[in-house]
């Protein structure tokens, strides 16, 4: 199919009336024709082997922040969380949004330069083989409850499969003091092959020796220790991950969830602003319109029970094979 481009200001767009049918494809292949179309208009900088994320789709990326600063962010979440706890502490007893509060807000937006510094977006821009975008940011203290949250316990995120999420610690991580576990996109597939890729809410399981028991895999459940304000970068459509409550205190973490783009990370937040990236409510990445900068279907209902229906979405590729 004939994708017309056209310069519109500063930005490359796809022509208004190619936009119909392109997103006439299933979901996941929409997104994935998207980030072909995208790669199409980058100009590739001297690319090196592929990185970690890109061969097993999870990679630590140090010090995104220097520690004192995530502890810093961390005593920030405490403060705004006794100033203002009202309105941060939700309806979840596990879960505070403390992107709430303006003044965290402020604090993230302030530091997102840092944290995708120049060498960082260089590695990531190979690894999507284009521009990104930050789609939205969260950043959320957990605190221990007896029944954790769906994110708890293992999936994969009913996303595009391009999506990477950079989880910055702000707290450390550890047993007792919450972590994110991962499988590799080879074990990931392992479990794909006995029905386990993207289980519905009551499916999800925690125990992962279990599920992929008939395979005679043993999972090596990759779960990194990190320190505050370092990163792991991951494809959360790709690979089984979950995260950990702490057993006691709290832990504090930042979501940057990233797409692919015609335009670098920072031109979206000089054309649009910064409010766009955050929301509070469940979102639907793959129910969105890739070619609006900022996507009219934001508020749409996430739907959890989206099933991958193409074996390419199932094995965690990143493209269908006729692309
Ligand atoms: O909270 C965690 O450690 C897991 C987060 C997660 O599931 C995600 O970012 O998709
Ligand atoms: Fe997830």
């Amino acid at each position: 199919m004939e994708v017309r481009l056209a310069r519109h200001g500063n930005r490359i767009i796809a022509e208004p009336d190619c936009v119909p049918g392109l997103l006439d494809f299933p979901l996941w292949r929409r997104h994935a024709v998207y980030h072909r179309i995208c790669q199409q208009t980058y100009e590739a900088k001297d690319a090196g082997p592929p990185s970690e994320l890109t061969e097993t789709g999870i990679e630590v990326l140090p010090g995104l922040l220097a520690a004192g600063d995530g502890e810093h962010l961390s005593d920030l979440a405490t403060s705004v969380l006794e100033e203002d706890a009202e309105n941060i502490v939700g309806n979840r007893a596990d879960y505070n949004d403390l992107t709430l509060s303006d003044a965290f807000r402020n604090a993230i937006i302030e530091r997102l330069p840092k944290i995708l510094s120049e060498p960082t977006v260089a590695h990531l821009e190979q690894h999507f083989g284009c521009h990104f975008r930050i789609d939205t940011v969260s950043a959320f203290r957990t605190l221990p409850v007896p029944v954790p949250e769906v994110s708890f316990l293992w999936h994969r995120d009913v996303a595009p499969m391009s999506q990477v999420h950079i989880m910055v610690y702000l707290t450390g991580s550890g047993p007792g003091s919450g972590q994110t576990s991962f499988l590799s996109l080879a074990q990931t597939r392992d479990a794909a092959h006995v029905g386990y890729h993207y289980p519905d809410i009551r499916e999800r399981s925690d125990d992962i020796a279990a599920t992929l028991e008939p395979t005679s895999v043993t999972p090596e459940v990759i779960c990194p220790l990190v320190r505050p304000g370092d990163g792991l970068a991951f494809s959360s459509a790709r690979v089984l991950h979950r995260g950990h409550l702490p057993s006691e205190g709290f832990r504090d973490v930042m979501i940057i969830v990233l797409l692919p783009s015609f335009a670098p990370w920072h031109q979206d937040i000089e054309d649009f602003g910064t409010d766009h990236m955050f929301l509070h409510a469940s979102k639907s990445t793959l129910k969105t319109n890739p070619y609006h900068p900022l996507m009219p279907n934001i508020e749409e209902e996430m739907d959890l029970n989206l099933i991958p229906d193409e074996p390419w979405i199932i094995e965690g590729e990143l493209y269908p094979p006729d692309l």
